[in-house]
């Protein structure tokens, strides 16, 4: 039976807060409630101070409270990256039993139809929160309109879509056009006016991280006309499509001297095949490398000069997601959006203005 919502706490805050930058905890809100609820007065200081208890604390109070766990239905993009894997792994520690929740998790494995599917069958089982981690933006409004119908509050996670932000409750991730825009004027710092012929290897197509990231970084690019971008091609991700998609640009293009990767598993990928075909790479190479995620392994790529430039996606964001679904049951108010703050590394040897340069213990100092 769908839980019902608790009853509304009076004089709830709206919440808009900027909090650090780097590791799990970093996230700003930008909260978009009407002008009527952003004039609320400040909640009395004990009750400002209840929303500051840690999710899991919270979770554990209302599902003690009412004896019933809370049913979270996860349809996840796939298992396409570390990235994902670490994102994955997040949402499971937090929509533990141990938390209050019973968690139901579908592995969407980058098929759209899987995915639809996956919700389709959470809004069957009456689930009391959905979350939809969206391989794409598009062709969400139908499947969004019938878990509104059934009553099903809608979390959107790590990627965005394009659809009525009506037909669901918030959105949480990263700012991927900001990622974009970090990678190019990084680039700008370090080439310093010298030419650059561009290779980039996309992400998914149509997915939210490889917009964002392609618009941001094109944003940069278009402000340099001694820039060149040779070529953009999917790699969907993943390390066999980095590595298939840069042996095709091998293949075609001889004199580039920038490899733009969307995310670490295609930069792996990219760096094999530029190993099978001698081209140099990294600090002492021939090529520029800029990745994507900043995972452990890009970051020991970075660390070891590999990777030039390793922008950060940070997957730890299932805590974000937990603390809409406490304040929803507490009958709060929540942010319409929660960006999760991001920060770029660079190899040693490279100073710049927008990326901490890589030490060993940076790389022993991440969460993930
Ligand atoms: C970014 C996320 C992207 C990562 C990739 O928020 O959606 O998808 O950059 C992952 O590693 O596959
Ligand atoms: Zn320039």
């Amino acid at each position: 039976m769908k839980r019902k919502l608790a009853v509304l706490l009076a004089g709830t805050m709206v919440m808009a807060s900027l909090v650090g930058c780097g590791g799990s905890d970093a996230a700003s809100t930008e909260t978009a409630a009407p002008a009527e609820e952003a004039a609320t007065e400040e909640a009395p200081a004990e009750e400002a101070a209840e929303e500051e208890a840690p999710a899991e604390e919270a979770a554990e109070d209302t599902a003690a409270a009412s004896g019933e766990t809370i049913k979270v239905g996860f349809a996840q993009v796939g298992h396409e990256s570390d990235w994902r894997a670490a994102n994955t792994q997040n949402y499971q520690d937090m929509f533990s039993e141990a938390n209050g929740y019973e968690l139901s998790f579908v592995d969407a494995d980058n098929d759209n139809a899987v995915q639809l599917e996956a919700v389709r069958t959470f809004i069957q089982q009456e689930m009391d929160y959905i979350c939809i981690a969206p391989i794409e933006t598009a062709g969400w409004d139908t499947v969004l309109q019938e878990a509104q119908d059934a009553g099903i509050p809608v979390l959107i996670v790590d990627r965005s879509v394009d659809a009525d932000p009506s037909l669901y409750e918030t959105q949480i991730g990263c700012d991927m056009v900001l990622e974009g825009e970090t990678a190019g004027n990084w680039l700008a710092e370090y080439l310093n006016g010298e030419e650059a012929k561009i290779l980039v290897i996309e992400g998914t197509v149509g997915a939210s991280a490889t917009l964002g990231r392609t618009e941001g970084f094109n944003n940069i690019a278009a402000q340099h006309s001694e820039w060149e971008i040779l070529d953009s091609q999917s790699g969907d991700f993943t390390q066999a499509g980095g590595q298939e998609v840069m042996e095709s640009f091998i293949k075609s293009y001889s004199d580039f001297n920038v490899v733009v990767c969307q995310n670490d598993n295609e930069a792996y990928g990219a760096m094999d095949a530029m190993d099978a075909a001698g081209i140099t790479y990294g600090v002492d190479g021939d090529v520029i490398i800029i990745s994507f995620d900043a995972t452990h392994d890009g970051l020991q790529y970075t660390l070891d000069g590999k990777i030039n430039c390793n922008v950060e996606c940070n997957p730890l964001q299932a805590e974000f997601a937990a603390e809409v679904i406490q304040k929803l049951e507490a009958g709060e108010t929540i942010d319409a959006v929660t960006v999760v703050k991001d920060e770029a590394f660079v190899a040693p040897g490279i100073t710049s203005q927008y990326a901490v340069t890589m030490t060993q213990e940076v790389l022993d100092g991440r969460a993930y």
